[in-house]
């Protein structure tokens, strides 16, 4: 009888033995359907049965067995052919078959679905309360420099202060004494946040350096005053490898009674040679900011090693800085009778620069797994 039964193949991957495997199923068809040959279908398909233990394998089965177009469609179209005594005879029977096999069919597609479901809810299952081995984040190196300047600073009695990046053209420019007409106030260096007006305290700017914090500060404050204010600038710059249009810088401020230009050196020697770990020489020489009278430059004295090999030192420019002019004083309600003081503002983007050999300003803000890690 089995000779007759044609088998289809079903193709399921095993996970046990990690190949493609076939299922042979019956396709349960007989030329004449007879109690007997009822019962061999019966015994062939529970031998199939029993060993089905997937859907798509179990679906095929489904399909041959009890479907519309399997077997027993076929045989219950040819009982209706069969004289009424034949029919009592293996009508009853086939609906026994027909009961049988759809509700076994449905009771293993239950199971089948159940355990597919615990499967995949034991392999997607996460303990949250597991440690996981992970690699370990790291500050970025400009927060590294930061932090540590700003330890260096508070060790020497300064208080870190903030400011808003969103500012009025009036901080940022009017009262540091930067004129209406000073080229840094064109929109080729400043972002202006809305349009223009007469009202330079109506006006917002992205603010060009952390000095709007010094006004800030004092009319906070007053004097006496010791502090830095790290933070973000915006120039409406070119970006290359040494400029960009976002970049930090370190405001330093310290109003008091006699306060002198020999105070500021000592400070700025005193920072570097920490960040740098070595005693480092600065020399200072006239520059020009509106801002500061007499205005400064400091240059560091920058030892290296050159392509040959021999040990080279330059100067390199480091901060602008100088005494805080007397009108940046007035305007911050500080009377310049009875105080000075000593400002300064360097660019940390550049000395991180200086400090880990960095060639491109944008690496610090590309946010590059690969340059990052090496911090
Ligand atoms: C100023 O911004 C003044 N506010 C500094 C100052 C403060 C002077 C207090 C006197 C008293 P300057 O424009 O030179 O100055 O900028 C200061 C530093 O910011 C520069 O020395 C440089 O290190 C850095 N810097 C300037 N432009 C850029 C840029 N586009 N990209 C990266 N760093 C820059």
């Amino acid at each position: 009888m089995t000779s007759d039964l044609k088998s289809q193949y079903c193709t399921r991957f095993s996970s046990e033995k990690q190949i493609f495997v076939c299922d042979p199923i019956p396709l349960f068809m007989s030329e004449k359907v007879t109690p007997e040959h009822l019962q061999q279908v019966h015994k062939q398909a529970l031998e199939t049965f029993n060993k089905i233990e997937t859907l798509e394998s179990l679906q095929v089965f489904t399909g041959n067995l009890v479907g519309k177009k399997s077997a027993m469609g076929d045989w219950f179209k040819q009982l209706k052919a069969l004289d009424v005594e034949a029919k009592k005879e293996l009508g009853p029977k086939l609906q026994e078959f027909k009961t049988y096999w759809e509700q076994a069919c449905l009771d293993k597609q239950n199971q089948l679905e159940t355990q597919a479901l615990n499967q995949k809810l034991a392999s997607d299952f996460i303990d949250v309360t597991q440690a996981y081995p992970s690699q370990k984040g790291a500050l970025h190196p400009l927060s590294q420099v930061q932090r540590h300047i700003e330890s260096i600073f508070t060790g020497m009695g300064f208080e870190i202060a903030d400011g808003p990046e969103v500012e009025t053209e009036w901080h940022n420019f009017d009262a540091l004494n930067v004129p209406a007409n000073h080229p840094a106030r064109d929109m080729q260096d400043t972002f202006f946040v809305n349009s223009k007006n007469d009202r330079s305290d109506l006006n917002s700017v992205l603010r060009t350096q952390t000095s709007n914090i010094q006004i800030r500060k004092m009319l906070e404050n007053g004097a006496p005053v010791r502090i830095i204010a790290p933070g973000r600038v915006y120039r409406n710059e070119d970006v290359d490898a040494t400029h960009d249009a976002m970049f930090y810088q370190v405001e330093g401020l310290v109003v008091d009674k006699d306060i002198s230009v020999s105070h500021l050196k000592g400070t700025l020697e005193t920072m570097l040679s920490a960040v740098f770990a070595k005693p480092m020489k600065i020399r200072i020489r006239p520059g020009y900011f509106p801002f500061v009278e007499p205005g400064l430059e400091v240059d560091i004295w920058w030892e290296y090693i050159d392509k040959n090999g021999e040990e080279k030192g330059r100067w390199l420019e480091f901060c602008g800085a100088g005494m805080v002019h007397p009108n940046v004083l007035r305007n911050s309600g500080v009377d310049p009778e009875e105080f000075t003081g000593f400002a300064f503002g360097f660019g940390l983007t550049r000395l991180v620069m200086m400090k880990y050999g960095i060639e491109d300003i944008r690496l610090l803000s590309s946010n590059k797994r690969e340059f990052l890690q090496q911090f």
